[in-house]
């Protein structure tokens, strides 16, 4: 291992999060090229179809790449996908060593870039900065992985634990930061998930609005190209197309048939029916058909019903608890809904971060085991 290999792993993990919001399905990649500890190169990935980190970073160093060291987020690939092989491409452009943080867990990839470069005599290792290589890309992995997509629940609560008024009123609770925190978390996410009841009583849109992300204009143009899919858990369709939900765009609505599909179709939405035998949403059928349709990263934003649902059946994988520095004193709506009796049934939680967003904070949680 050289010196500088995090140095140069960290500048490549940066241009790396410049597709946080574009990528998806693909996972986001970032490249450098180093000569005599010099950057002659750097690329990152933008979007599916369009050119991998790697060739974008070998367009820049030209000849120069001959010799030089490439620094790269994630294996390249072995495989002609939408684009062509990037081990190839390393090979043809004579680099002499290639550092990789993590191998790609596309089954289509899972090594064989790696054994490609090695077999023609490069210097390969893979490894660095490799926590911070496979939490910008989580949903990514998951799906590959398990053919499910990394579901990340967030709520919001007082520090009190209040969710809401007695009188049901529950906006806001959190501060415009917050607010904005989670329209960049919407932005990041393939699919935004959410259920009747939030929809009903909040109003809820579950859109990204441009003035309230809080990003400079080039991140603002980013986070509004791919706008995520917005999906509704709605078994017994309450919601009236005519909601703000509805308007606000063409929506998936999971429910328990598909009778009505016309008149969603008509809407410009899509109508799926996922009944389970005892008669609920069918939630990891749902999850399996939006990795399917390559979805990585679900925000889920519900009520405690749906958020209890998710929680009980363990399909969430991450939970960002906005809390507000105020009490609410009411005893309305618990967070998440868990039929739960005793201690030893208590839902263990990993803490992996707190952090102040504006006047709240916001605490980052896994499930234990
Ligand atoms: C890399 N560098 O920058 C990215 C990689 O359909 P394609 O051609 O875009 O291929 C997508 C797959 O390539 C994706 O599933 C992942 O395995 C890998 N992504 N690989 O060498 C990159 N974005
Ligand atoms: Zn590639």
């Amino acid at each position: 291992m050289n010196s500088n290999d995090h140095a140069w792993m960290a500048r490549a993990l940066q241009l790396a999060r410049k597709g946080l919001y574009t990528t998806h399905p693909n996972p986001r990649v970032g490249c450098v090229i180093v000569k005599d500890d010099v950057l002659i190169g750097e690329g990152w990935h933008l979007r599916a179809g369009e050119p991998h980190a790697e060739v974008h970073a070998l367009r820049q160093a030209g000849e120069a790449a001959r010799g030089a060291t490439a620094y790269v987020t994630l294996e390249p690939c072995s495989h002609h996908g939408r684009t062509p092989p990037c081990a190839e491409a390393l090979v043809k452009a004579g680099v002499g060593r290639v550092v990789a943080a993590m191998q790609d867990p596309n089954p289509q990839v899972a090594g064989r870039g790696l054994a490609r470069l090695r077999s023609v005599g490069i210097e390969v290792s893979s490894g660095v900065l490799e926590n911070e290589a496979r939490a910008l890309n989580a949903g990514f992995i998951k799906r590959m992985e398990t053919g499910l997509p990394h579901v990340r629940a967030k709520l919001a609560m007082s520090l009190d634990g209040r969710t809401a008024m007695a009188s049901g009123e529950s906006q806001w609770i959190t501060g415009s930061a917050a607010r904005a925190e989670v329209q960049r978390l919407r932005a990041q996410a393939s699919v935004v998930l959410t259920g009747a009841d939030t929809v009903l009583m909040d109003h809820a849109r579950l859109t990204v609005r441009a003035a309230e992300l809080g990003l400079d204009d080039e991140l603002t143009q980013l986070a509004l190209q791919r706008p995520p899919v917005r999906v509704l858990v709605d078994g017994r369709l309450r919601v009236p197309l005519d909601a703000p939900f509805f308007q606000a765009g063409p929506a998936l609505v999971a429910s328990l048939g598909n009778e009505p599909a016309a008149r969603y179709q008509a809407g410009g939405h899509e109508l799926l029916a996922l009944p389970t035998p005892e008669g609920r949403v069918d939630l990891p059928g749902l999850l399996r058909e939006l990795a399917g349709r390559g979805v990585n990263e679900v925000l889920l934003e519900a009520g405690p019903r749906l958020a209890g649902a998710f929680a009980a059946q363990g399909l969430i994988d991450e939970y960002l608890l906005f809390v507000a520095a105020k009490f609410l004193g009411s005893s309305a709506r618990p967070l998440l809904d868990l039929p739960l009796e005793r201690m030893r049934e208590a839902r263990e939680l990993r803490i992996v971060d707190i952090r102040a967003v504006g006047d709240d904070w916001k605490i980052t949680a896994v499930p234990q085991g």
